[in-house]
């Protein structure tokens, strides 16, 4: 089975410390991140072999001061593709995008500058979106003569709803800061984004790596899902999960007193 050290990577670096936490770090800097399509094959080799190298929360983080331009609009112009051919490079892109959500692995995007285009399609494919004060979102597809090809449509459109999305569309509008938050498009904002993406990650990965598995794929499966079809799948899946071996020492530990209550830190 291939494990991420095997992997040949040149416009991503991955690191997993002792703990299993996986830092995955954007490193095109000089062309802001941009998403060409090397970039995006190196997407899918990592987030593919992740599921099953041990690694129990990741965070994406991004060299340089943009998290990520997007796609790669000087490739695309150089390589003068056909229709058919463009769709097969967001089919890629959708594989990439894919394993990230549906990979089972807490993926925490730790965002600063340019979340644009292609980047937040990349972006919302993470669990957890930390930003910072310098994070802008924004999908300038309509401003280039383009149109989503990431996923923007189902996850965008998801996070902050259609006519927010349609909105930044047609008039370039850009969210930041607490107004990025408020419209959902970040969890956090934050004055460090990596160093709370890593206390986030650190936090997941004390949770058992089967229910990391069903929070981080079930729920995304489930929403594509009728209510009737999520309900059975649900079921399914908490058959397995809350029945897990891990669980039952944490059960005791609540039967015996000895757990941690779930209750806010006083200030
Ligand atoms: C790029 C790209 C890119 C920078 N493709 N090369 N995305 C966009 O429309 C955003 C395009 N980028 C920008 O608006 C700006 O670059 C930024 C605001 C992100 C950063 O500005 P700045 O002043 O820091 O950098 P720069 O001088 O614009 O760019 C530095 C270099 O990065 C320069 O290359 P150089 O060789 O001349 O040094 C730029 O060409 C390069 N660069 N962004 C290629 N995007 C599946 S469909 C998805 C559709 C979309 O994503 S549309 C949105 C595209």
């Amino acid at each position: 089975m291939r494990q991420l050290s095997d992997l040949n990577l040149e416009n991503l670096t991955v690191t997993v410390d002792a703990d299993g936490i996986a830092v995955v770090t954007l490193n095109r800097a000089a062309k802001r991140n941009a998403l060409d399509e090397a970039t995006v094959e190196e997407l899918i080799d990592v987030f593919s072999t992740m599921p099953r190298s041990g690694v129990r929360a990741c965070v994406l983080r991004a060299e340089g001061t943009h998290f990520c331009a997007g796609l790669d609009l000087v490739e695309h112009w150089k390589a003068d593709r056909s229709a058919s051919d463009f769709m097969h490079v967001c089919l890629r892109w959708h594989e990439a995008f894919n394993k990230m959500e549906y990979g089972g692995v807490p993926v925490i995007a730790a965002l600063k500058g340019a979340v644009v285009g292609g980047g937040l399609e990349l972006a919302s494919a993470a669990h957890i979106r930390v930003a910072d004060q310098s994070t802008y979102f924004g999908l300038p597809e309509g401003q280039r003569g383009l149109f989503t090809g990431g996923g923007a449509t189902i996850r965008v459109a998801d996070l902050i709803g259609k006519a927010r999305m349609i909105d930044m569309m047609l008039a370039g509008r850009l969210y930041r800061g607490q107004e990025a938050v408020d419209v959902g498009l970040a969890q956090y904002l934050v004055d460090d984004s990596e160093a709370k993406a890593m206390e986030l990650a650190r936090a997941a990965a004390q949770n058992p790596p089967l229910s990391n598995f069903a929070i981080c794929s079930a729920i995304s499966h489930m929403q594509n899902m009728s209510a009737l079809d999520a309900a059975y799948a649900e079921s399914v899946v908490a058959g397995v999960v809350n029945t897990q071996e891990a669980a039952k020492e944490r059960l005791r530990a609540f039967a015996d007193g000895s757990a941690a209550r779930i209750k806010p830190v006083e200030a």
